[in-house]
């Protein structure tokens, strides 16, 4: 299959899932492959990062909100709805992005199910699009779905991860592929790092068109990895070679300082270029 040679415009008007749908129409629109990982500890600079890079993303990626501010579960805990999640929702609209919460779901499915649709942050509310670990089987899946589903949210599974050493590959990778393909209504896509067209599949099977969304953090222009395990590819690698739909950026866009905001502007616009660079490059081969 080779829908990925398509383009973002053609490859919308199939989606049936509204967040799916809604994500390859903000790449359109805005010319924009790009997304912004904003992983910082401070509110008022996670709130000035995605205000300076949202005019050049089609999504941000949020993860402050849970894994750095609270443990595991206490998000099950009802009653506080953080100011931040407005202030949030307000930029998206403003600068017409689509967010991601990198929740990494990898419960039972009831206890996931709880975890999306109640405690603090009820995450269901807001997020066009989430994303869980494949560990527990197909049972994440169907307690997300019950939450997201009819709320037209859309799920990523962790296909693959950039890390050195990464468990997620080989049959592990077909497994999440399998998993995907039984809930198509609901799962959009992966993290990975690479296009799984036909991943998983017999040699003689054939398949009905699929067009998973791929997703792929571990991107930079200026160097290799980090010191704890990351490994960075650049867009053209991600995007021309190994077909990937959306590129991930953190650090490579809001570097050390993340209170420089016109640097942080001029980074956001340089990976942008690249990516739809890229872009341009696998389509109109
Ligand atoms: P950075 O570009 O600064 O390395 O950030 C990458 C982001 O993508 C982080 O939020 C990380 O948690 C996430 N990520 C990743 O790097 N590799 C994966 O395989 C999956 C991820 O979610």
């Amino acid at each position: 299959s080779s829908l990925h040679l398509q383009t973002y415009t053609q490859r919308a008007l199939r989606q049936k899932n509204p967040a799916a749908k809604l994500l390859l129409e903000t790449i359109d629109r805005k010319q924009s492959n790009l997304a912004v990982s904003v992983d910082v500890a401070s509110p008022k600079d996670f709130l000035a990062i995605i205000d300076a890079v949202g005019p050049f993303v089609c999504l941000i990626k949020a993860t402050l909100l849970l894994r750095r501010l609270f443990s595991t579960h206490i998000d099950i805990i009802e009653d506080f709805t953080p100011a931040l999640l407005e202030d949030l929702q307000a930029l998206s609209t403003k600068h017409d992005f689509v967010i991601f919460e990198d929740r990494k779901f990898a419960d039972i499915g009831n206890t996931v199910a709880l975890q999306y649709s109640s405690g603090v942050h009820k995450i269901a509310s807001w997020a066009h699009l989430t994303n869980a670990h494949c560990v527990p089987g197909p049972s994440v899946i169907t307690g997300l779905s019950s939450v997201g589903l009819p709320l037209g949210r859309g799920l990523l599974l962790l296909a693959e991860m950039s890390t050195k050493g990464s468990l997620a590959s080989g049959s592990y990778t077909e497994a999440a592929v399998q998993m995907a393909r039984e809930h198509r209504d609901f799962v959009v896509g992966f993290i990975a790092q690479r296009r799984m067209d036909g991943v998983g599949t017999g040699p003689n099977e054939t398949l009905e068109e699929e067009d998973f969304l791929i997703l792929t953090p571990g991107v930079g222009l200026d160097v290799k990895g980090d010191a704890m395990g990351q490994q960075y590819r650049t867009p053209r690698e991600v995007v021309l070679e190994s077909g990937c739909d959306v590129i991930i950026v953190g650090r490579g866009i809001y570097g050390q300082d993340p209170s420089l905001v016109d640097s942080i502007a001029a980074q956001a616009i340089r990976y942008k270029e690249a990516g739809w660079a890229a872009y341009l490059a696998r389509t109109q081969i």
